[in-house]
Parts: structure tokens; sequence; C-alpha cells
């Protein structure tokens, strides 16, 4: 690696916690679980999946068996993001769109290849840049989908720049009033924002000793459903979807749990959806006209 293409480190880190989430990505960079599964294709995803897997996959025996459940696993990922496309469909191959928190560009590059307009994703974290704008060159969509050094909820975009703006299993990363407001003055009125994410069910519980521990070994705080509606509500984004994908959500752990890479937050989603303490939702809402 030529000094020129070192990771420089990003000036977005704001306080202890970020500190300490930055670090938390800084160090998870020999991530088998995520760079093998997109050694395929070209297509590394930071987000789980919905839906049943091919059970007879795990009748195979030794590598066999865990090369298919790779496999499965990825198809699984990259299926997930047409929960993203699916909920921006309609959208002219013209848009500007925002992707808060763009991991290593597996959902910017199909939101780019599938609905044909220009991405900029923003993230703080310098080795995942670094990395996606290399896969970018090789896809040969560098002149449309950019990934940006910075907080997303802090970015250096225009108010308005925005036809829609996405964010894909990330907010439990951010506050949600800070990261809306930023995301709604971005955003054109009547411009969409659109989220996946695992939320605790608060209609069920205000403890769950599986959502901490999956709070824990990812460095994130997961808030609440309720929380949701209303950040959206008084960013002045107005609520068109609500999918919950709790049941559908809960397959690819089980997939996940058989896989020699499994690290053993298995166990805990597993337990909290179950539960039903946490919750896997899509929302789509508009940025209100008169905001
Ligand atoms: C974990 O995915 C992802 C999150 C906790 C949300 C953060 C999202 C980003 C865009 C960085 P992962 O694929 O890194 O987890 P694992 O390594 O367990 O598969
Ligand atoms: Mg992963």
């Amino acid at each position: 690696m030529s000094i020129d293409s070192v990771p420089q480190p990003v000036a977005a880190v704001r306080n202890g916690y970020e500190e300490k989430l930055h670090q938390h990505w800084e160090d998870k960079q020999s991530d088998d679980i995520n760079l093998l599964l997109g050694a395929t294709d070209g297509l590394y995803h930071h987000h789980y999946a919905v839906g049943d897997y091919n059970h007879h996959i795990l009748d195979a025996a030794g590598d066999d068996r865990e090369r298919l459940i790779l496999r499965e696993m990825h198809r699984m990922e990259t299926e997930q993001v047409s929960l993203v496309t699916g909920a921006l469909a309609g959208l002219s191959p013209n848009a500007r769109v925002m992707d808060g928190g763009s991991g290593r560009g597996g959902t910017a590059f199909l939101v780019h290849e599938q609905l044909g307009c220009r991405v900029d994703g923003m993230n703080f974290c310098a080795h995942h840049n670094h990395f996606a704008r290399d896969l970018a060159v090789r896809r040969q969509c560098a002149d449309k989908v950019f990934f940006h050094d910075g907080n997303m909820v802090e970015t250096p975009f225009a108010d308005e720049t925005f036809d829609a703006v996405y964010t894909n299993e990330t907010t439990m990363y951010i506050n949600l009033r800070e990261a809306f407001t930023e995301f709604a003055r971005v955003l054109r009125p009547g411009g969409r924002f659109v989220l996946v994410t695992w939320c605790r069910n608060d209609a069920e519980t205000q403890f769950s000793q599986a959502v901490s521990a999956i709070d824990e070994h990812y460095v994130c705080h997961i808030h609440a459903r309720s929380a949701y509606l209303r950040e959206l509500l008084h960013a002045g984004m107005v609520p068109s979807q609500v999918t919950d994908l709790t049941e559908e959500a809960i397959p690819y752990w089980e997939l996940r749990s058989h896989s020699r890479l499994k690290t053993g937050v298995e166990v805990p989603f597993l337990d909290a959806y179950r539960k039903n303490h946490l919750n896997y939702l899509v929302i789509a809402a508009e940025k209100s006209r008169d905001a």
C-alpha cells in the first residue's frame, strides 16, 4: 500500500462515545464474517437479512456445508437491500440520494445499480471508505457513487441537496433527534427518508437482557420503537410506511448459528427476536413541505 492510499483518520469524531465507536470499527478489519461473504461479487454488507434460508444446505458436510452457509447468508444480505430499493421505488435516475453510514458500500452500489441514481455515502470509518472507493472504481461507478469521510449526523451538504436519504441498520449508533434533524435538513421538501433498523419493542419491555447484550457486542444503543416515530415527527418527516419484519428476521440468525464464523451475537439476537423484545422495522417517511 503506498502512503497515499493509507486511510487517514476522520476528523468527525466529536466525543467520548464516538471515539469508542470509531475504535471499535478501526479494530474490525479482519472480519471474515463480512469479508469472505463479499469476496464472490464485491458486495460487502454490514446488515442482516429477512426471509427463510434453504434448509437443505445444512444436510451437507464439512467445508461444503460451510461454503453453502456463507453463500446463503450473502444471498440473503444482498436481497435485504430490496427493503431499501423497494421503499425508494419510483425515484428518478437523476435523483441524488444520501446513504447514512455506508459501511463497505454494499447497499449504495445496489441502490445505484437498481435505480440509476447518484449515491453519496457518509461514514466516519476511514478504512471502510477506502475499501468502498476502491470497489466503486472497479465497478465503474466512481462518478455516481461516492464515499465521504465524515459524521452522518453532521454532514457537509447544503440544505435540500437530496431527493432521498436512507440508512440501513445504523441508527443504533446515533442520537435520533440529531440524526433525523440532519437528514430532514439535507432532504428537499417532499423528499423520502427510508430506514431499516432493529429496535427495542417498548410496547413489550422497558429492559431486555438480550438487547443489552447486543448493545455491548456492537458498542451501540438500541433505541425504543416509539422513539423512531416520535423523532421522525419532531424532525418534520411524515411516516408513510412502518413494516414489522421481526418474525422474518429470525431465520438468518438461525442459519448464522450454524456457521464456523459465528461471533456469539447470534444467541442474544435469537433470544431477543423470539421474545419479541427486539423488532426489525422498515420505516419510510416524507419530509413535510411545510416543515
Ligand atoms: C453490524 O454489521 C452492523 C451494525 C451493528 C450496524 C452498523 C452499520 C454500519 C454501516 C457500519 P456487521 O456485518 O459488521 O456485523 P457482523 O460482523 O456481526 O456480521
Ligand atoms: Mg455482517
